[in-house]
């Protein structure tokens, strides 16, 4: 598996940051796992840049794929880390690829005065949603924020993450095909980077002890499609 230009950068800039690990890990899902990458740490003006720039080319490639991601009128970032995400990126696909969206997120509470509501930004009521999210493992998290969307009256239309872990989502399959198929087929979650670029990156620097840790772990957990 190649790696393309931006994603050697974030993969390498999320590691400066200390927000990209190798290690030892407890997940949710209570696994040991040999890598973790913490999006709250993506916080700073240049890993902003590095991160959004990599999220809008990623969007603007899944637009012109076939299959792909249908056009959408929204970004939905999810409280809190999806927040900044989700702004950066619509300014960037704005600047950088001529593509004019707006922004949305949830309020972890709702308020009951003044406009209300537990949306925040861009009215999504009838409008083509894409959620923008961080990390997904078994799904559980990118379909809570799916499921917010809809109660709102927005229309998903596809999901993007910056990591798709490669394990077996909730239904025993791999997790991207689950909501692939949740939010309309094959090209709907496109993903920044994927277990297996990791992987690719600690082999092409020659990091084989971690490389092996990937492997078994990938052996135990990894989704085979
Ligand atoms: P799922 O909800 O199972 O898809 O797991 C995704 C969530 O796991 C993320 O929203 C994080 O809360 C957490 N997580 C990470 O942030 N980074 C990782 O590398 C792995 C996990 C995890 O616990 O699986």
């Amino acid at each position: 598996m190649s790696l393309e230009k931006y994603q050697t950068e974030l993969i390498e800039h999320s590691m400066a940051v200390g927000a990209l690990k190798f290690g030892t890990f407890t997940l949710k899902s209570g696994r040991s796992s040999p890598y973790f990458i913490n999006a709250g740490l993506l916080a700073s003006g240049p890993i902003l840049d590095t991160l959004c720039s990599a999220y809008a080319t990623t969007i603007a490639h899944a637009l012109q794929a076939s299959p792909g991601l249908p056009e959408f009128d929204v970004l939905f970032g999810p409280a809190y880390k999806g927040i900044p995400f989700a702004a950066g990126t619509a300014l960037l696909l704005h600047r950088d690829h001529k593509i004019d969206v707006g922004f949305a997120y949830d309020r972890k509470e709702a308020k009951n005065h003044g406009e209300g509501g537990i949306t925040v930004g861009t009215p999504i009521k009838g409008k083509r949603v894409l959620v923008l999210d961080d990390v997904a493992t078994a799904g559980t998290a990118i379909r809570g924020a799916i499921d917010i969307v809809k109660r709102e009256g927005g229309e998903v239309v596809g999901a993007v993450l910056l990591l798709d872990r490669q394990e077996v989502g909730q239904e025993g399959r791999s997790m991207i095909d689950e909501v692939e198929e949740l939010l309309g087929g094959k090209g709907r979650v496109p993903t920044i980077l994927k277990m297996r670029h990791l992987m690719a990156w600690l082999q092409a620097h020659e990091r084989t002890e971690e490389l092996e840790k990937m492997q078994a772990y990938w052996g135990q957990y990894g989704a085979k499609d």
